[in-house]
């Protein structure tokens, strides 16, 4: 019997009672730990009747016994389907309908309202909470500590990660076993991590960068982590010490340096820090530099095809660069209209392909076929240019995309909860630059003749509709949008207009 991405773990796992992870309140889970509770968690989905390929949605905060639910998805066969804490019962609506899930787990908070809303489908519901207790918990406390895993091999579906789309509802990429067993190899491999390696974990592990990159990364080397519930910069100064490595979103490092205990001699322990997931800025580069003495290394993954490229571990760690493709990687910089390659120093569409790549869209052959190539790569819609020396510059976004804080906005979903208020005529929502999240979320409204409605009225209208993080930081009211002549917003123009907004 062989379960290709958790074969791939196995591999490399080291003796049984090293450790795996460690938590912010002290607790210790070794590997052997680890293979024991998944074991129970996977024998409480097959008593649920879950078989191989049905969805197990999961909305919980971040705690150990989150990690070994996915854990146990893979073992049992099952797909496992994480989502983000923040949202609204609303938006869980949608992903529940289109995934279909067998089970769903969630905080016991919300169990009710979650059982009312898909009473019809049939799916069960079951509970954990943030500190790995609930329903799930007590039945797998209860069921065998060793499990045959379920024969699993490298093509077939290991998680759907929902992200938004540009037009219409949000899509599930489809990820494979071994989409993520390839891509943590590489990354093993590219960033020298090895077994003696302890990695700070503050990242939620709802999406690709807290839930593949960091951990199947540590899994595959058989490292250990400091597991953190949340991101606490000043905490993160004092783990510094007992620590190899930290990856983290730019919000993170803006945030440390503003910690008085970052310096050289806090870092001295750490031989890798790792920033992706959004844009860090030169300046921030430099200013880590200075004041740690390390080279921050920079990569670029999206939720579809994990990480694409990297900067070197060893050799010149380039700011404001992604670095290289990945080994197995291909990139090419395409015409966005037709596809074409590119000339080597030209701007154009990011297009990638490797065992990385996912293989579509949940239920959307349409889409998928309107974002691959009929050779097979995948269109990334970031736009971008290889340097002379071959490092991929990524200069902007063929699609209406807002990153705040490493979680991606898309202006269209917020423009039609906007648009359908009474009192607004119309609404364009833009990114712009914000010190602490990159890009803040910012509306652009205007009124209906007469209409008196406020800000503040439309950010409560959408408060229980749309995540917390999705909300306006500011909106600004207007006559009337700049439209060029076929009649479309000029959303670079307001950009412009507004870009000292969040100035410090
Ligand atoms: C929190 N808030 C945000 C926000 N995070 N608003 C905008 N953008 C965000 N990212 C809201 C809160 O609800 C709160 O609202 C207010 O802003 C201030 O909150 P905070 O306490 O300062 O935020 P905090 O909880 O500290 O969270 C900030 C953060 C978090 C940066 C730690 O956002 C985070 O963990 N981001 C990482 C996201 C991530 O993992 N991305 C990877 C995606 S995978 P109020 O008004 O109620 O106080 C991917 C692929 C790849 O992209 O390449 O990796
Ligand atoms: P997501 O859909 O949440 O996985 O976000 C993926 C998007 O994040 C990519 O398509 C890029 O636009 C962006 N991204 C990820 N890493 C980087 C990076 N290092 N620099 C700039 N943008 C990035």
């Amino acid at each position: 019997m062989s379960n290709h991405l958790f074969d791939a773990f196995r591999s490399r796992m080291p003796a049984p009672e090293r450790l795996l992870m460690e938590t912010d309140d002290g607790r210790w889970l070794s590997y052997g730990d680890m293979l024991a509770r998944s074991a129970q968690f996977a024998h409480a989905l097959l008593q649920m009747d879950v078989e191989p390929g049905d969805r197990v949605a999961v909305q919980v905060e971040k705690s150990p016994e989150a990690l070994l639910l996915y854990l146990a998805c893979v073992r049992a066969g099952a797909v496992f389907l994480p989502l983000n804490t923040a949202y609204t019962l609303t938006e869980l609506g949608y992903f529940f309908g289109d995934a279909a899930p067998r089970v769903i787990v969630c905080d016991p908070a919300k169990a009710a309202d979650i059982a009312r809303m898909i009473e019809p489908s049939g799916a069960v519901v079951v509970t954990l909470d943030r500190n790995g207790r609930g329903s799930l918990t007590d039945q797998a406390s209860r069921l065998p500590s060793d499990f045959h895993d379920v024969e699993r091999g490298a093509d077939d579906l290991a998680a759907i990660l929902y992200t938004s789309g540009t037009t219409g509802r949000s899509k599930g990429a489809m990820l494979s076993h071994e989409n993520l067993a390839s891509n943590a190899r590489v990354l093993v491999d590219q960033w020298r991590f090895t077994s003696g390696d302890v990695l700070i974990h503050a990242l939620p592990i709802f999406h690709t960068h807290g839930l593949f990159v960091a951990t199947n990364v540590i899994l595959m080397a058989g490292a250990a982590m400091l597991f953190e519930q949340k991101f606490d910069p000043a905490r993160i100064v004092s783990l510094l010490p007992r620590a190899t490595a930290l990856m983290g979103v730019p919000t993170f490092y803006t945030r440390l340096l503003q910690q008085d205990g970052l310096d050289r001699e806090a870092a001295k322990n750490i031989r890798l820090f790792v920033s992706g997931s959004a844009p860090l800025l030169a300046e921030t580069h430099k200013a880590w530099r200075e004041r740690t003495g390390h080279a921050i290394l920079e990569r670029y993954g999206m939720t579809e095809t994990n990480m694409n490229t990297s900067n070197p571990y060893e050799g010149e760690r380039r700011a404001g660069t992604v670095g290289f493709p990945l080994p197995g990687v291909a990139l090419r910089i395409a015409d966005p209209d037709s596809g074409k390659p590119l000339a080597q120093g030209q701007v154009g569409m990011i297009e990638v392909k490797g065992p990385n790549v996912f293989g579509g869209y949940w239920r959307m052959p349409e889409k998928t076929k309107a974002e691959f190539r009929a050779d097979g790569f995948f269109i990334t819609g970031d736009l971008g240019i290889v340097d002379a020396d071959g490092y991929v510059h990524i200069v902007g976004r063929g699609k209406d995309l807002i990153i705040s804080g490493g979680y991606n906005i898309y202006p269209k979903e917020l423009e039609s909860e906007i648009d359908a208020l009474d009192g607004v005529l119309e609404s364009a929502v833009i990114g712009v630059a914000h010190p602490d999240f990159g890009e803040g979320v910012t509306a652009v409204v205007v009124r209906t003749p007469g209409a008196r409605i406020t800000g503040a009225e439309i950010i409560s209208a959408i408060a229980g509709r749309l995540a917390r993080y999705k909300h306006p930081k500011q909106v600004i009211f207007v006559d009337e949008l700049p439209r060029n002549t076929m009649g479309k917003v000029q959303k670079n123009l307001l950009r412009d207009a507004y870009k000292g907004l969040y100035a410090t």
